[in-house]
Parts: structure tokens; sequence; C-alpha cells
């Protein structure tokens, strides 16, 4: 029986919004890689009859809980946690933890599939899940802060560890909570796991590089995106959006790169600086203070702070790195930044562009660095530091910052080989996708129906 891939591909997805309703990320992140997928299945159909595009679809295990915890008033809240623990054919369950009030299953969901084929291409033993909460940490005390991440690790710790699922941060998860977390799982395990948790503090085993791996490995396959097509970042206009742990070293590697960051921003605006984002000032306001991005100004009055996030892509620029959220740019942010004439467009967030906007990024042949490749850094640096852990050694910065770089160069080949193998050249989505995913199936093939 001959299995029409294009109908097989449909009727799959369809099945997929029945079966997780009301999850319009997921169904987006699962669209885009199925319609990549059709060439990949008209050419190797097994992967069809084996139930492995299928299976690729369907988290291995989901798991949703209850965190309570006591505020600085003594009152009582109680928030959701999620785990989607994806898909393991690769190595252990890797990914990280969300806290933001927008969490629930769908986001995760999206998060987590999106996060298997992002570790596939690292070329690094990892597969992929995704956590998080509806928790909202902005305002929150130090105390109030640990008393949920102690909440959150005390039913997550029956689920991880270090050969089974390695979480680490994403939005509203840094250094200090992932420090929480580690001290209550070790105390509820009384074993020093160090391998469990990733994006750990440098006293305790974590890795040099890490908090900027994000950032600066986006820049690195930004420069070798560039680089291919004869030009560089130097002397290039860039915006930034979000102001966060992977916006920050985004600005910092893309000026040592001689690029000029001229505007960041946070979910309530954008900051405009014709000098050049100054990143010290970042630092100061957002990981030390943890304020918000209008307090730019007072340090620079030259500056311009505009309300309303989505204004920062009406800046004539060369090069956008989406660094925040979701779905933040659309398709009329994708027109305007066109028509201003920019030349490339990396994705520091997770789906940070919608399908239509991806759509008018291809088609208008803007060079397009899709989320799994090119925010893959800060993972495949997680899997450094896992490595660094087993060994109980760890590496410098250089060395650790030089495998990155590695890693991101050949992510950049691998996905524009395996668009060029299917006849889809400079389609780095395409190409993403169907790097990412062959690995996955494969192993899923050795593996036989589990
Ligand atoms: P942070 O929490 O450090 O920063 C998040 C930034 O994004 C903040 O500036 C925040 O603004 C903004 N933001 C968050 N939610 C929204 C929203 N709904 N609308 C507008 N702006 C928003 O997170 P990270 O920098 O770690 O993460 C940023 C993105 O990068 C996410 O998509 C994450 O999944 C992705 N990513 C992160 C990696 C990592 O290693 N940390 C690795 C790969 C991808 P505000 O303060 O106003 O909320
Ligand atoms: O989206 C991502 O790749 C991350 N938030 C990093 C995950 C990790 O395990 O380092």
């Amino acid at each position: 029986m001959t299995i029409n891939a294009k109908q097989y591909c449909e009727e799959l997805y369809n099945r997929v919004v029945k079966r997780n309703a009301h999850e319009p990320e997921f169904h987006q992140a699962v669209q885009e890689v199925l319609e990549s997928l059709i060439p990949v299945l008209e050419k190797n159909p097994e992967y069809i009859k084996l139930g492995i595009v299928e299976s690729i679809v369907e988290p291995e295990r989901q798991i949703v809980f209850r965190v309570p915890w006591v505020d600085d008033a003594g009152n009582i809240h109680v928030n959701r946690g999620f785990r989607v623990q994806f898909n393991s054919a690769i190595g252990p369950y890797k990914g990280g933890i969300r806290l933001h009030p927008s969490v629930y299953i769908g986001i995760i969901k999206f998060l987590g599939f999106e996060q298997v084929l992002k570790n596939s291409l690292t070329g690094l033993p990892i597969g992929g899940a995704k956590g998080g909460s509806d928790f909202d940490p902005k305002g929150k005390s130090d105390m109030e802060i640990m008393r949920f991440c102690q909440s959150f690790m005390t039913e997550l710790c029956r689920h991880i560890g270090q050969d089974v699922d390695v979480p680490a941060g994403d939005i509203g998860v840094g250094g200090r909570e992932i420090g929480y977390m580690f001290g209550q799982y070790k105390k509820i395990k009384n074993a020093y796991e160090a391998g469990v948790l990733t994006g750990k503090g440098l006293s305790y085993g974590g890795s040099l590089g890490r908090t900027q791996a994000t950032g600066y490995g986006l820049v690195y396959f930004v420069d070798e995106m560039l680089r291919e097509k004869g030009m560089s970042i130097k002397g290039k206009t860039v915006l930034v959006s979000g102001s966060g742990n992977v916006a920050i070293y985004t600005v910092e590697k893309t000026h040592e790169y001689g690029g000029k960051v001229v505007a960041v921003s946070d979910s309530d605006g954008y900051v405009y600086d014709a000098n050049g984002i100054n990143v010290e000032t970042l630092k100061q306001i957002k990981e030390v203070e943890r304020k918000r991005i209008h307090e730019y100004v007072k340090y620079h009055p030259t500056a311009e702070y505009h309300e309303g996030c989505a204004g920062i892509w009406t800046i004539p620029c060369d090069i956008a790195l989406p660094c925040a959220t979701q779905n933040e740019i659309n398709e009329n942010d994708a027109k305007i930044l066109v028509k201003n004439g920019c030349k490339a467009v990396a994705e520091g967030a997770n789906m940070p562009t919608t399908l239509e906007g991806t759509k008018v990024f291809l088609d208008n042949g803007i060079l397009f660095g899709p989320a799994k490749a090119a925010n893959a850094g800060g993972v495949a640096t997680s899997a450094l530091e896992m490595s660094q852990n087993s060994m109980r050694l760890s590496w410098t910065f250089e060395e650790v910052d030089a495998k990155l770089k590695d890693i991101m160069i050949n992510i950049y080949r691998n996905t524009s080989k395996a668009a060029a193998e299917y006849g889809l050249k400079d389609n780095l989505v395409a190409g993403a996708n169907i790097a990412g995913f062959v690995k996955v199936a494969e192993a899923m093939k050795a593996h036989g129906v589990v």
C-alpha cells in the first residue's frame, strides 16, 4: 500500500488538534514541523509505517501537579506545575522550566516538542522535555521565590534525575531559582546528584559560559549564516527584543562582533538608544536590580522609552533578533521589517514568529534562523555542564565557549545541508525540522515500538 505523505500529515495534524484541544501554540509548532517533513516521509515512508511520526507528536509522559506556597504575609497560594517529558529516544529528557502567568499545558507542550528537535540538532545525547508553572515571579521577595521553588521541587523531584530528566532555566528561572531547586532536591534525595539540573552556580557544579550561552550561541549562528552569503555583523544595525538572559548576552556578543544594537524591550515597552544599548547598564537594571527596562533612560537621558513592546519592530534595522517570547512577530510586524530593509532574522526566543510572519520572511528572501537551530546554544551548553558533572571536572570559559561556537557552526551547516538535500535551499526552517527529526526517528526505529 502506498502512503500519501501529505495526506497523512494533514490527517495527523487534525488528530493532534482534536486530541489537544485549546492548545493553539502546540498546534502551531506541530503544523510547521509536519509540513517540513512531507518530502522526508515521501522518501522514507517507513517513518509513517513504524508509527514514528505519530509518536513524535505525542509526549511520552505529562505530569501536572499542585504547587502550594506561603507568601511573606502568611497567605496561602496554589499554583499549577507541569513537566512534559516529550521524547527520550536519544538521551535523558532535557529542557527548561518556565515561570510565567501565561503558562498552561499547551505552552509547555509546544516548548517540549520543539526541544526534542532542537536537542537533536545540538549533536549531543539529550532527549526533550519542558516544565513550568503559572506562578508569576514579578514583585515576589527572595523568600517567596525560595518557598515556591522548594514546593515545586518537592513534587518534581519524583520525576527527574541526572539519567532521567534534567531541567534548567527558561523565562522567569535563572541562577537564583535553580539554586533553590537544587538545594531542595539534594535535601530530599540525600544525594549530591550534580547533573540533575543545569544552569547551576559555579560554586556547586555549574559550567562557565552557561549564562552567556544562548545569546552568544545565537550570534555565532547569525555570524555563520551571514558569512555564507558574503555578509557580516560588522556595522549592522540590530534590534533585540526582550531584556532577559538571552537578550542581554545577545547584545553583548553583537557589540563584540561590531554590530550596533539600538533597541531592547520588556513586555511593557521598548528603549531606543541611537548610540547603541549599553550592556553594563542593561545588566545592572535587569540582573542586579531586577527592575523594568524604562529605568534605562535614567542612566542614558538621550535614549527614548516607548510604551508597547511591539513597536520595536517598526525601527529600521539590518538584523532583527527576537529574544522575548512566542508569537512576538506577527505577519504585519514581519512586513514592516522587510519594508524597512531588514536582511536577516534569527530567533533567540522559542517560536517568536507566527507561521504567517515566517512565510513573509521566507517569501522575501530574508535570511531566517529558526529558534530550534539558532537558540540551541543554551541547551547545548547545558549538555556540556552535564558532561563536566559526570567527569567531576570543570572546563575553562574559553574551552566551553570554543565548543559552543563549533556546535553553532555545525548546526548552521547541518541545517542548511538538510534543506538543500530536499531541494529547499536556504529554507532553514525546513532544514532544522528535517535534520532534527531524522536523528530522533532513526533512534526510535532502532528501539522498536516502545
Ligand atoms: P528571562 O525571564 O530572562 O527574560 C524574558 C524576557 O522576555 C523579559 O524581558 C520579559 O519581559 C520578556 N517577556 C516574557 N514574556 C513576555 C510576554 N508575554 N510578552 C512580552 N515580553 C515578554 O527569559 P530568557 O531570556 O531566558 O528567555 C527568553 C526567550 O528565550 C524565551 O522564549 C525562552 O524560551 C527562550 N530561550 C531561553 C533559553 C535560556 O537558556 N534561558 C534557551 C533557549 C531559548 P517582562 O520582564 O516584561 O516579562
Ligand atoms: O529553550 C531552551 O532551550 C532552554 N530554555 C534551555 C534548556 C536547557 O536545558 O538548558
